[in-house]
């Protein structure tokens, strides 16, 4: 990284890799065996990238695939997901930042997009002991330089080359999103709610009508407003509202 980071801790160390297997798997043995808080590990390509669940992350060369760890301060197991949401923004803050004209939002609980297609994906990972966590692993994926996705994913996704017709420099980006997230989660310690408003303003969500897919079935309804612990509430149609956690539903896009 160049000696112009402007950061107190992330990313002054970084491992790197040609090729892995997932970089979360790597920062989350190093944060068992005393990594310290903003250490990276980054990949130019992931042989076995993950989402959420058993969700697949497609990870080839000419995007940046890394993951963060961080000792968040006082943080309840309960409040992990909120972080995804924390990730999110700042993705589409650096995006915002380094490519004006695009407009990029997040989608809850973990997505960037820009219009309606994924530029970029966030997954937490915790060690927990009874119901704080001790460590978390924040591993963001951001689709920079790809100019073709598979079949599956060719409707949904986009890259930022694709988006702006510029190649992005990695190492440029990189930088620029250490220093936007590590404002964004020093914040966080003191004041989750200043994510969440900022969320909110950049939801792509909040206000429109969405299905979200559950265990035992769809649901459909007004997409109201974030909670504190980064639940999506929804106002059914029975005028009901509904707290939906993100390990429970996955938007139907
Ligand atoms: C995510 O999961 O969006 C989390 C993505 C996290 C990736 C990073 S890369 C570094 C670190 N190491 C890892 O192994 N993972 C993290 P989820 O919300 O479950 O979305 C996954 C879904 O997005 C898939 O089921 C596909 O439909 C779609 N998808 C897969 N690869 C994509 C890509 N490159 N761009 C856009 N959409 C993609």
């Amino acid at each position: 990284m160049p000696d112009t980071l402007r950061t107190r801790t992330f990313g002054h160390r970084i491992h790197h890799y040609s090729r892995a297997a997932s970089t979360n798997d790597i920062a989350y043995k190093i944060a068992l065996e005393g990594g310290e808080e903003g250490e990276v590990v980054v990949a130019e390509e992931q042989t076995q990238g993950r989402g959420r669940g058993n969700h697949y992350w497609f990870s080839p060369p000419g995007g940046l695939w890394f993951s963060l760890i961080l000792y968040p301060q006082k943080i309840l197991s309960s409040q992990v997901p909120a972080l995804n949401l924390l990730g999110a923004l700042g993705i589409a803050i650096t995006c915002g930042k380094l490519f004006p004209t695009l407009s990029s939002q997040i989608r809850w609980p973990n997505d960037t997009v820009i219009g309606d297609r994924k530029v970029g994906g966030v997954l937490c990972r915790a060690k927990c002991k009874k119901d704080k966590a001790i460590f978390v692993v924040m591993g963001i994926g951001v689709n920079l330089n790809i100019e073709e996705f598979p079949p599956s994913l060719c409707h949904t996704a986009t890259s930022l080359r694709k988006e702006s017709g510029h190649t992005v420099e990695r190492e440029a980006f990189l930088q620029t999103l250490l220093e936007e997230m590590e404002e964004l989660y020093i914040i966080s310690q003191r004041d989750f709610s200043f994510i969440l408003e900022r969320a909110r303003l950049l939801s792509s969500l909040l206000g429109k009508q969405v299905a979200v897919q559950m265990r035992q079935g769809e649901i459909k309804g007004l997409a109201q407003d974030l909670d504190e612990e980064g639940n999506l509430i929804l106002r059914l149609e029975s005028g009901i509202q509904t707290r939906i956690t993100p390990e429970e539903g996955y938007l139907r896009l």
